[in-house]
């Protein structure tokens, strides 16, 4: 059987327009954690099509964030990368997750609730369901740490919750099945990083996002310098001149969404920026902001377009990862089957 122990697994979903959010709150943390764990990294295109994808499109998706993964630095070899739904355990153990979690669990996830809007009762069954299906992901895999940004934390809660009430309902079938006490660890989520949320350049209130409108909210990690400085230099702000200490940013939150970006980006502190920009107006402040988000992303963009360039190699990347990852969710969902009950 294979074990669990410190593995770590995150997914990205494959819709266009991945973006700073994304990359600061995830796929950095991504880079990170190869250094010193056995790391699964999956475009999530199960995910994807809660909302309506056109199939093109989402084939393209699917392999310009396998590329995004690549051109930030991670290693193909050192770790599995693949796409979700080449890998069909995924939704056969969320099929087994799905009659374990509770309906109550999930009429309360917020990101539902804001993403149905209005119009709940039209929404897919899938975008009600999507976080017992992130939930299989990571169990799927018993993996035993997760970085995310700080908008998916109630969704990790969740899959705790899952694992431990499929610990529970089944403890007497793990022991019998030699299992030990617990199949499922319990996954914890890594929030912490250079920047958990990012805020939209339009509105600091509220989270960079793919699916917002406008494009000027986000900076895409497909984004060239002159838009990147057109993004930056429009960004929302507000009359004051920028504080010297960090306690002037509350209730500013355009202010300190860009300079947490700056920070990020940098490798800087708020506080040492603020130092260096505060009590000057915004305009010297977002020029140096490009010079600093253009000097990081470019080469990431210029790699992630070679490497997209080339479908043969990208694809070969995701279908020799999903055979890897697929040898562990077949024995993980083989042992599920014997704890739950069904005949193998
Ligand atoms: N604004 C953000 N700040 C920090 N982290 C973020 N993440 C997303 N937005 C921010 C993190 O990026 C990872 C991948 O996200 P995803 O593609 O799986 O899904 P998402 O959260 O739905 O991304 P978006 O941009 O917010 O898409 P829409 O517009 O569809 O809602 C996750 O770890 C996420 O936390």
């Amino acid at each position: 059987m294979t074990t669990s122990l410190q593995r770590v697994f995150s997914g990205v979903q494959s819709t266009g327009n991945l973006h700073l959010g994304n990359y600061l709150g995830a796929i950095v943390k991504f880079v990170e954690l190869q250094k010193s764990f056995e790391c699964l990294y999956c475009v999530v295109d199960l995910h994807a099509i809660t909302v309506p994808q056109n199939p093109t499109e989402l084939r393209n998706n699917t392999r310009e964030i396998a590329a995004a993964f690549l051109a930030c630095g991670i290693d193909p070899k050192k770790n599995i990368v693949f796409n979700q739904s080449q890998v069909p355990e995924h939704a056969e153990l969320a099929w087994v997750l799905n009659c374990v979690a509770r309906i109550g669990w999930l009429n309360r996830m917020t990101q539902f609730k804001d993403k149905a809007g209005k119009d709940r009762e039209n929404a897919s069954v899938g975008l009600l369901d999507y976080p017992v299906l992130m939930a299989a992901d990571i169990l799927i895999y018993r993996a035993t740490h997760v970085p995310v940004g700080d908008d998916q934390k109630q969704h990790l809660e969740l899959a705790r919750d899952i694992a431990q009430k499929f610990n529970n309902d089944f403890s007497e079938s793990i022991s019998r099945n030699s299992f030990g006490e617990a199949f499922f660890p319990l996954p914890e989520p890594l929030i912490s990083g250079p920047a958990t949320r990012v805020m939209s350049l339009r509105d600091g209130t509220k989270k960079m996002s793919k699916s917002d409108i406008s494009d000027y909210s986000r900076i895409n990690l497909a984004d060239d310098a002159d838009q990147i400085a057109q993004k930056v230099r429009k960004a929302k702000t507000d009359p004051e001149p920028l504080p010297s200490e960090e306690k002037g940013l509350e209730g500013r939150p355009e202010a300190d969404n860009l300079v947490g970006i700056f920070a990020a980006l940098s490798g800087r502190t708020k506080a040492d920026i603020l130092s260096e920009f505060g009590g000057t107006n915004f305009s010297n402040f977002k020029n140096a902001l490009v010079d600093v988000a253009v000097a990081k992303l470019a080469p990431i963009t210029a790699r992630m377009r070679e490497i997209r360039a080339d479908e043969t190699y990208v694809d070969t990347i995701l279908r020799d990862g999903s055979e890897r990852a697929r040898s562990i969710a077949r024995e993980n969902m083989n042992a599920v089957k014997d704890i739950v009950g069904f005949l193998r």
